[in-house]
């Protein structure tokens, strides 16, 4: 059952997008820096549009944190838009083949494009970063890492084996080449390949879309459950990373290579020790709905972003008759700044997991939960 609860408001060119994260412990010490700089991530990467130069996201605090740190009350994060200027801006006419212009038609049975658009817009995972840097906070607390990364653009990927199952002690060099990398990548000759593919795309006036790719290290093993659907932690994360605007698909260890293989080239063999050791980690860390120990790996499609400066064929709801799509300001490729949403997703799922498993008023008695329940899941293969 779910103990952490995220609500966001707001629109793209409101006053301001607000979130209340309820559920947190208290005692837990926010680093305001480090989810300034997350926000700063997600303002990154090459194909980024000119929203992105009028705007600096900062987080506020206005509840649920004294002296720096959460009481364990409501915490509520706020995001201010400098452009706002929602009550100027124009009724579009000719919806975007692929936004939710079309289907809010529907939706609302009206012809309010601009009174959908402007929450589907992807402004809106300002919140969803800020909430789960708070998240990936308290993950730290139990020695827990999210890390994320473009995997590939457009044609251009990252070989297989890269980064392949990452330690912990390998994570601060990986970081260090994905903040390296313009495009959040983890090789140089990928970013500079990335690069040309995002200018191409620019100047045709089309988009990109791309991979992203989850890790997430030192996590309990038992995370989720087997007994619901919906509290399976692999259905779970698949929704949260799906949920992120413009992702069509999510794969989980191996993913869809699973399915084209013999079982015996895809489930990863158990090894003696304490804790017990895995041959290898096809299954992306999670067997039955819950955490085997072993890193989370998984992967989020997303598609090229539907706002076209060279416009698909659409109609003119004002006429009803054949009309190119409507055009306003956009990105050429936003898949770096999808990285960064998709590690906050997947923090807030795990880190709603985690409190779910182990509990805890305060930070303290979550560590101490946490401690005893990992020195147990550490000796069930001691015999
Ligand atoms: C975004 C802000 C938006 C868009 C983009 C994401 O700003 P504006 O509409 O003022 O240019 O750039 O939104 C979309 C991709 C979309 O489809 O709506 C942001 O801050 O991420």
């Amino acid at each position: 059952m779910s103990k952490l609860s995220y609500r966001s408001a707001g629109e793209s060119h409101g006053s301001a997008i607000t979130v209340i994260l309820e559920g947190l412990p208290r005692g837990l010490e926010l680093d305001l820096g480090f989810i300034d700089a997350e926000l700063g991530r997600r303002q990154g990467g090459a194909g980024r549009g000119g929203r992105q130069r009028i705007e600096t996201d900062r987080v506020e605090i206005s509840g649920g944190v004294r002296s720096g740190r959460t009481i364990g009350s409501p915490l509520c994060l706020v995001l201010r838009n400098k452009d706002e200027k929602i009550e100027e801006l124009p009724e579009p006419v000719r919806p975007r083949p692929g936004h939710a212009d079309l289907a809010g038609c529907y939706r609302y049975l009206d012809r309010d494009i601009r009174g959908t658009l402007e929450r589907a817009s992807a402004r809106e995972t300002v919140g969803r970063v800020a909430a789960g840097v708070v998240c990936r906070q308290l993950l730290r607390e139990v020695g827990c890492e999210v890390f994320g990364f473009v995997r590939s653009l457009e044609q251009v990927e990252l070989a297989p084996e890269c980064p392949g199952d990452v330690a912990m002690e390998e994570l601060s060099s990986l970081r260090a080449q994905r903040d390296a990398s313009r495009l959040y990548t983890l090789e140089p000759e990928v970013d500079s390949a990335m690069l040309a593919a995002v200018g191409e795309a620019g100047r045709d006036g089309d988009t990109v879309g791309g991979v992203v790719e989850v890790h997430v290290l030192g996590l309990l093993p038992g995370l989720g459950s087997c007994l619901q659907w919906q509290e399976r932690l692999d259905a779970r994360l698949a929704a949260a990373v799906v949920s992120i605007p413009a992702f069509k698909g999510v794969e989980i260890g191996l993913g869809f290579e699973a399915a084209r293989r013999r079982g015996t080239a895809v489930h990863d063999e158990i090894l003696p020790g304490c804790p017990l050791e895995r041959g290898s980690n096809h299954a992306g860390g999670l067997e039955g709905g819950m955490t085997n120990g072993q890193n989370l790996v998984l992967r989020g499609a997303m598609k090229p972003i539907s706002t076209l400066k060279k416009p698909l064929g659409s109609v003119d709801l004002a006429t009803g008759k054949a009309d190119a799509a409507g055009y306003e300001r956009s990105d050429v490729c936003a898949v770096s700044a999808a990285s960064v949403i998709a590690e906050a997703m997947v923090a807030l799922v795990v880190a709603d997991a985690l409190l779910a498993r182990v509990g805890g008023e305060t930070v303290a008695e979550f560590q101490a939960r946490f401690e005893d329940i990992r020195g147990q899941t550490d000796t069930i293969g001691a015999g």
